[in-house]
């Protein structure tokens, strides 16, 4: 693959042409985003960069011919768009590819080369670190974008390179983030983990750590990465008798500790905070972010602090709103009391709580102008294919479904949202009886 990678950085020296850079929209896309414009500002390359939500074929064709395109974390999908472009391509992506590659592309995608999984944040710092030694201090974004792809499950050697480059600590814990601040103001924010009684409520956090036995220090809790091996299972003990159905395998896994502006961060944090900036509409604040520009770090912490509010009262409406009830799906129609851009963070977030039970389908609905956004989710690991249930639902009202058999959506007018939920609850009754 760095003989991939070096065919890409001889074939950016040869073009004559302006290069446009496009990345997607999620925290691997902005770090990648930011990894590669960082390697190219030093390298004395000038570019443009634009961050999407996606690869529309409208889009692509609005795309300048005069310019070498440069992709970043998208595009091994798009490929017959990008045969018709008279120009040459530049992918840089870790997903699957659709369509055969055509002859003006060039392809680099671990997929392909046989390589291991990686995410587009590694895979651009792998074309940094080859183009010039100096760009090792854009390791610690790799690992944020690794975080917020999730692929730190499974480590391979090219991310141990990557954690050792960034100067990475690496602690085994409870995965409640973040674990670099004091841990009741953490536990009180803690939507992933949701803790029953004690996300947010401060009260329910003071039980709580009193339950695991972990008392305030000069005035204040200490983080979660400074705990001691008694007090993190006393803690884990504890939130798991709270959180009775949930497996405490997710529960507890690698913390990642980076050098950011010069303080210790939680890199789970930091994807968490560039992916609600993104959500918010601020995705040029989130790359100022992550390229260290101190302006965009105020306006991004404020941004979140927005984000975080809105999810925390979302949650808040989710738990207290009278829900329509099956035997086997619960349906929100949270209306215009939820954002419809985080919505189906929403359901995904309520879909891991032990609140309901596995294989629970949960559809969320929340307005968007004159359409509703519909998510579905399943509770747990195992479940019925939410995108057929969606599916037999939304195609004959002329809709269309997007996503996964686990998560799944789709838009629908105001005006049907009545015959949905009626259509919605015949679907998953008589699936029900079919199981
Ligand atoms: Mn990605």
């Amino acid at each position: 693959m760095i003989a991939k990678l070096k065919k890409a950085i001889e074939k950016i020296e040869a073009s004559k042409k302006p290069i446009k850079i496009i990345s997607h929209f999620d925290t691997d896309g902005i770090t990648s985003a930011a990894i590669f414009s960082r390697a190219m500002q030093r390298w004395n390359k000038k570019f443009s960069l634009q961050i999407v939500k996606g690869l529309e074929e409208e889009f692509i064709k609005s795309l300048p011919e005069s310019h070498l395109l440069i992709f970043l974390d998208l595009a091994s999908g798009s490929l017959d768009y990008l045969r018709e472009k008279k120009t040459d391509v530049i992918i840089l992506d870790h997903h699957e590819i659709m369509q055969e590659i055509p002859d003006n592309v060039l392809m680099i995608n671990p997929l392909v080369e046989g390589h291991e999984p990686i995410s587009g944040a590694a895979l651009c710092y792998l074309f940094a670190k080859t183009l010039s030694d100096q760009n090792k201090d854009l390791a610690s974004l790799a690992v944020i974008g690794m975080v917020g792809d999730s692929f730190e499950k499974d480590i391979g050697k090219t991310y141990d390179e990557i954690i050792k480059d960034s100067d990475t600590t690496v602690k085994k814990g409870l995965l409640l983030y973040p674990s670099t601040r004091s841990l009741d103001r953490a536990l009180e924010w803690s939507s992933n983990p949701y803790i029953p009684g004690v996300t947010g409520s401060y009260k329910g956090v003071m039980e709580l750590l009193r339950d695991a036995n972990i008392q305030k220090k000069d005035g204040k809790f200490k983080a979660l990465y400074e705990l001691t091996e008694e007090e993190m299972s006393n803690l884990i003990t504890a939130i798991m008798l709270r959180a009775a159905n949930s497996n405490i395998s997710d529960m507890i896994g690698n913390l990642y500790l980076i050098k950011f502006f010069n303080k210790l961060e939680d890199a789970r944090e930091l994807s968490a905070l560039i992916n609600a900036c993104s959500r918010m509409d601020s995705p040029s604040i989130c790359l100022g972010f992550c390229l260290g520009n101190k302006k965009a770090r105020e306006e991004a912490q404020k941004v979140y602090i927005e984000y975080k509010q809105h999810l925390v009262s979302a949650l808040k409406y989710v738990s207290e709103t009278e829900k329509i009830a099956g035997k086997n799906y619960t349906i929100i129609n949270a209306k215009d009391q939820i954002k419809d851009t985080i919505i189906g963070t929403v359901a995904s977030i309520i879909s891991h709580s032990p609140v309901y039970t596995q294989g629970t389908i949960i559809v969320a609905l929340a307005y968007n102008e004159d359409k509703i956004k519909v998510s579905a989710r399943i509770a747990g690991k195992e479940g019925r294919n939410v995108r057929e249930v969606l599916t037999k639902v939304v195609v004959p009202m002329g809709g269309e479904v997007g996503g996964h058999p686990n998560a799944a959506g789709c838009l629908i007018s105001k005006e049907q949202e009545h015959q949905f939920i009626e259509e919605l609850r015949k679907v998953l009754d008589i699936e029900l009886v079919k199981v």
